[in-house]
């Protein structure tokens, strides 16, 4: 197995552009080095070709969904670079660029893995749909679109089939819902665990509990990670900053327990936006938040090798 780098240059999918220098922002602090460095086999595929484009295609494709068919453009061939990755046995590692690229990743994936789990964590839901939408911004809609809800040009992505079950998405750690987002979850079989809940059960049991359903239900999970799940303090270079969030500490226990869970096939790291930070902070929680990943996806490594 390789760690297949792939970089998703996309802003559009947001108010701020900024994200589009993220892929090339965690190359600039040796991303493939400090994965090599851990024992990894690691290959860059470089960055998916996202077009430069100016305001007047904000609506020209849809009078409500912002840079549409550049969205849907990108994330069709970020789907093909993910599905090729994983088919081949690899792990696909996509840098962001902004969480509309969750539909492109989960697109890809769940081509190779049928039977999917999705962890989700987020300050938000990325459960819009056009309806719901209060921004017009597709970063807010990834999630619903995977499940089957949401507009046609979204849903039937890469293939027109429902990539994820909702009964097998869990989203943690959201505390900026928006209200058509709270009514999808009641009328769903969505996992929510949102900040309050974390806080009520505490955030061992809460991804213990989301480990052991997917453990007997799904044969792969895609981790997608929005670094607006960490507190707002933590992390300038975001676009929308939530307070109330993950400390670095938390945010490094949740993905390093997926990470050893030995189930984790795939994963975004999203939302970085470095015109934004200050003194490279949020670039650098990054890198820290990285490293503890494969080190217990290294530890899986070797177990499984260890027992032949
Ligand atoms: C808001 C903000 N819920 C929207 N969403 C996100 O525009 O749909 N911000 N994902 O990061
Ligand atoms: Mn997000
Ligand atoms: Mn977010
Ligand atoms: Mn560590």
């Amino acid at each position: 197995m390789a760690i297949n780098i792939i970089g998703m240059p996309i802003g559009y999918g947001a108010q701020k552009h900024g994200t589009s220098s993220g892929p090339d922002k965690f190359r600039e602090m040796h991303i493939e080095e400090e994965i090599k460095n851990m024992g990894f086999d690691v290959k860059d595929l470089g960055n998916i070709e996202v077009p430069v484009v100016g305001e007047d295609h904000k609506y020209k494709y849809d009078g409500k969904l912002k840079y549409l068919d550049i969205v849907v453009d990108a994330n069709t061939k970020l789907a093909f670079k993910v599905y090729e990755s994983i088919s081949s046995g690899n792990f696909p590692l996509v840098l962001g660029g902004d969480h509309s690229l969750g539909m492109g990743s989960i697109a890809g994936v769940s081509k190779h893995v049928k039977n999917l789990g999705v962890i989700w964590i987020d300050a938000h839901g990325d459960i819009n749909t056009h309806e719901t939408t209060p921004s017009g911004n597709i970063h807010g809609m990834p999630l619903a679109a995977s499940m089957g809800f949401g507009p046609d040009k979204l849903v039937n992505l890469f293939e027109h089939r429902i990539k994820v079950k909702d009964e097998n998405v869990f989203i943690i750690g959201a505390r900026d819902l928006d209200e058509g987002e709270i009514e999808l979850i009641k009328n769903s079989n969505i996992k929510a665990f949102t900040m309050d809940k974390v806080k009520k059960c505490g955030v061992e049991n809460v991804i213990n509990e989301t480990l052991s359903y997917l453990r007997d239900k799904v044969d792969g999970i895609h981790v997608s990670f929005d670094i607006d799940s960490l507190d707002s303090s933590l992390v300038p270079g975001t676009g929308t900053p939530v307070k109330d969030g993950f400390t670095v500490d938390e945010a490094k226990y949740i993905l390093g327990t997926l990470a050893s869970s030995g189930m984790v096939v795939s994963m975004d790291l999203v939302e970085l936006n470095p015109h934004i930070d200050r003194d490279e902070v949020t670039a650098k929680t990054y890198m820290e938040l990285l490293r503890h990943v494969f080190d217990n996806l290294r530890e899986v490594e070797d177990r499984q090798l260890m027992l032949g």
